[in-house]
């Protein structure tokens, strides 16, 4: 069976996997999913109806980037995204759910809260003094 990702082209979060499958050079079938008018196929994979979504070699389904990532860096160790000791794999287990966090708020339209400003999506970025660059897609 083919490895098989569905995503959105605009997905940071399925970016962040597609990266991560290059960095490992694991071949991977990329299926193009409207979120915006969602197939009874793409329901029945993922729960939360969401992108991205790795459908591995022997048809086990996975869903969300953070737990996509961590399955295929402990399953294809080389080269690790994932590396050093304890402290220094929470470091950038940090930094990921740190991005994860600031792209949630650009992706959702709550921007409005605590003061943020509605207009500018980025302004909580800008305020954790994060390269408006890094998360522009
Ligand atoms: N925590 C999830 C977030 C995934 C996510 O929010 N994906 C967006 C696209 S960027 C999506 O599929 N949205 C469709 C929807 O909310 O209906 C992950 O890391 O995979």
């Amino acid at each position: 069976m083919v490895r098989t990702l569905y995503y959105t082209q605009r997905s940071p979060y399925a970016r962040k996997v597609r990266i991560v499958l290059a960095e490992k050079q694991l071949r991977c079938e990329l299926k193009e999913t409207d979120i915006n008018n969602k197939s009874k196929e793409f329901l029945g994979l993922s729960p939360i109806g969401k992108v991205p979504v790795l459908v591995n070699e022997n048809g086990l389904v996975f869903w969300d980037s953070t737990l996509i990532v961590e399955y295929l860096d402990e399953t294809y160790p080389r080269p690790s995204f994932y590396q050093g000791d304890r402290i220094e794999r929470l470091c950038c287990r940090q930094g990921e759910k740190l991005a994860d966090s600031l792209i949630d708020n650009v992706v959702s339209n709550s921007h409005y809260e605590n003061g943020y400003h509605r207009t500018d999506p980025f302004s909580k970025i800008k305020l954790a003094g994060m390269p408006i660059q890094s998360f522009a897609y």
